[in-house]
């Protein structure tokens, strides 16, 4: 039997850590990217490298445009939550009926509108929790492990293809819950990502401003209850603190992208969660200003703040 191709949209870290997993367990992958120069860059490297404790291995994994003609049965998006609905949007003419579109995005929104531009498709959400980072073009590291929950709203049955990620080595597990698994990453997100560009601090440092970051819990958990997610809400202050413990020394993503002056995923963290209150009318003052804070911040800088 013919194995089905993992066409990987976006090849930044994530999207390249994957690729590189799959390939290396011997699966056809092909990358699609943004345009011909950046082809013609890939093409100059030879290929795909991936670190991983300290061994760097490359693979020269076949890379497209969006406009090649293949036709695209099982999609990995790996782009940024900003960017997923129009990098779907420029390939969904190559979409079979009954393809299957992985969505890698943190945060929550961007699923939802790649789902309703192609209701064909079927859509399974993953929540990731490994971490990667490209330390050149074409270049990933594999920098801290995790795991990946996956699901699909509409609750279907688990794919066949769960088992070449267990080839890959891409460690995973299927979830009937995995709305509760993204608001909850969500929640934690912006319990800890806003405050560490606003104090401009690393995870641990958080410590220091404890009696704020309860007060957000506190806040964080009503919402969750008011708009229907009160399994995430379970114990939220106390995990948010052990996270803020155990990452104490690092950067929070939202910091690292500030830092780089790199557009943040707002509008999928804070953005979406202070809307969903507004919907269900709940009032959270201190999320409102956190974000206001947080715009003002992203504006001062000159990054974009949606
Ligand atoms: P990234 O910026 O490293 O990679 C995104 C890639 O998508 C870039 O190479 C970009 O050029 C490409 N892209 C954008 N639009 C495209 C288009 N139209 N066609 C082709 N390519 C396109 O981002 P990342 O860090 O891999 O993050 C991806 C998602 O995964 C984010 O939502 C992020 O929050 C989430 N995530 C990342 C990590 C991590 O460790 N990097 C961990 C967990 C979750
Ligand atoms: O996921 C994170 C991030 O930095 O995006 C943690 C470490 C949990 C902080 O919110």
């Amino acid at each position: 039997m013919k194995t089905t191709p993992w066409h990987i949209l976006g090849a930044g870290s994530l999207g390249s850590l994957w690729a590189t997993r799959l390939a290396r367990a011997g699966l056809p992958v092909r990358l699609i990217l943004r345009n011909p120069s950046r082809l013609a860059a890939y093409s100059a490297k030879g290929g795909l490298s991936l670190s991983e404790q300290g061994e760097r291995a490359t693979f020269a994994i076949p890379a497209q445009t969006f406009d090649a003609q293949e036709p695209i049965q099982r999609l990995l998006v790996a782009c940024k939550a900003y960017d997923a609905e129009p990098a779907v949007a420029s390939v969904a003419s190559r979409l079979t009926s009954g393809a299957e579109i992985l969505l890698l995005q943190n945060g929550l929104g961007s699923q939802d509108a790649v789902a309703a531009l192609v209701p064909q498709a079927r859509c399974i959400f993953v929540s990731s929790t490994e971490g990667a980072f490209r330390d050149e073009d074409f270049s990933v590291v594999f920098a801290g492990q995790g795991f990946n929950w996956l699901g699909d709203p509409q609750q279907g049955d688990p794919p066949q293809w769960l088992n070449e990620l267990t080839g890959a080595g891409i460690p995973h597990q299927w979830t009937s819950e995995i709305l509760d698994r993204l608001w909850r990453k969500l929640a934690l997100n912006c319990a800890i990502n806003p405050l560490t560009v606003l104090h401009g601090c690393r995870n641990g440092e958080l410590q220091a401003h404890a009696e704020e970051v309860r007060a957000l819990c506190d806040e964080l958990v009503r919402v969750l209850q008011s708009c229907g997610q009160p399994q995430a809400a379970i114990g939220l202050q106390e995990e948010v603190m052990r996270v803020i413990e155990a990452t104490a020394a690092n950067y929070s993503s939202m910091y690292q992208d500030v830092a780089q002056g790199r557009r943040t995923e707002i509008s999928y963290l804070l953005g979406h969660l202070c809307k969903a209150a507004a919907l269900s009318g709940c009032d959270v003052r201190l999320l409102n200003r956190i974000r206001t804070r947080l715009i003002d911040h992203l504006s001062g800088k000159g990054l974009p703040s949606n």
